[in-house]
């Protein structure tokens, strides 16, 4: 390491104990790479008991083999455009675990030709695709959740800087983004009184499957390490880590907030 290069510091943290006893859902995990398993690691290091959810058979084996290193996890099928599987899922979670303290949505989806070219060229199912996965989605799972949530409860979900500011390629998913963010803040307004948080954390770009193969991504990655205050690109883990501030009681004053992980790029004018 040269001296120009700046160590990451507290690069594995002491999780101690913040979140025992704790019981938090997490939506999103498709592989090793995922943002959303990034958390969990850091939730279970914390002490906390996990269910995932997995979108469809393809995925489910991916995540089985993944929760294998979790304490006895409790793993269910759940695609959020389906009422029925939502549903069904904080039925199980009710009957296997009674109550729930936490709850991470880190899912989006558009559809991949509206990810590419003029934004206004969105179609309308195009449109309604993307806010249905990325945005309704949270509201769902929030209105499903709460109930379970008896001793109040952190909902955290995942947003990008494409929702505030316009960014290549982003297109329709900064839409969906932009009522994201919004909805955390309603959702905050509507949940406070059972002293339930809602925030979203807004990363910094990272090369998982949601970002692969989008056109000029390495190119922004550079962009962003060159400009960013810390002169680097953030880690899964560096997100995973700030979720369990926002899952632990060091952030019990904290609600409708958007807390951004993104190596401080989003404060440069130039
Ligand atoms: P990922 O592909 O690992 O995660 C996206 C997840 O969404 C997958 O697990 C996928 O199965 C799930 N999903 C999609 N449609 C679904 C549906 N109908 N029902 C249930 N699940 C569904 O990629 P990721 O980068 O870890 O993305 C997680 C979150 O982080 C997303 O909200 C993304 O917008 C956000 N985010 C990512 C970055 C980045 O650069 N990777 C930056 C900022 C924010
Ligand atoms: C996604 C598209 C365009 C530019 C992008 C991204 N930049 C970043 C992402 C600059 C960082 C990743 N991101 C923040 C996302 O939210 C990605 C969402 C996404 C990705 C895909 C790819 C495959 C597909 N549909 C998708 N839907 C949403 O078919």
């Amino acid at each position: 390491m040269t001296s120009l290069q700046i160590e990451k510091p507290l690069a594995s943290a002491d999780h101690g104990h913040l979140l025992k006893g704790k019981k938090i859902a997490v939506f999103g995990v498709a592989n090793k790479w995922s943002i959303a398993w990034a958390i969990t690691q850091s939730l279970s290091k914390a002490g906390a008991q996990i269910v995932l959810t997995y979108i469809d058979e393809r995925t489910e084996e991916k995540v089985r083999d993944l929760a294998k290193t979790l304490h006895h996890p409790l793993i269910l099928p759940c695609d959020v455009t389906q009422d029925d599987q939502i549903e069904t899922v904080f039925s199980k979670i009710k009957h296997e675990f009674g109550t729930l303290d936490g709850l991470i949505h880190a899912i989006a989806f558009a559809r991949k030709e509206e990810l590419e070219g003029h934004f206004s060229s969105t179609t309308r199912e195009g449109f309604r695709i993307a806010l249905d996965v990325s945005a309704y989605s949270l509201i769902a799972l929030a209105r499903a959740a709460a109930p379970l949530m008896e001793n109040g409860g952190s909902i955290v979900t995942l947003t990008y800087l494409g929702g505030k500011r316009v960014i290549p390629n982003y297109n329709v998913m900064g839409v969906a983004k932009a009522a994201l963010e919004c909805s955390v803040k309603y959702l905050a307004g509507d949940l406070g009184e059972k002293n339930i948080r809602v925030n979203a954390i807004s990363a910094g770009p990272i090369t998982t499957l949601a970002a692969r193969g989008i056109s000029g991504f390495q190119q922004l990655l550079k962009h962003n390490a060159d400009r960013a205050p810390l002169r680097r690109n953030v880690d899964a883990e560096e997100v995973g880590d700030t979720a369990l501030y926002l899952c632990s009681p060091l952030s019990r004053g904290v609600t409708g907030e958007i807390l951004y992980v993104d190596a401080g790029y989003h404060i440069v004018g130039m």
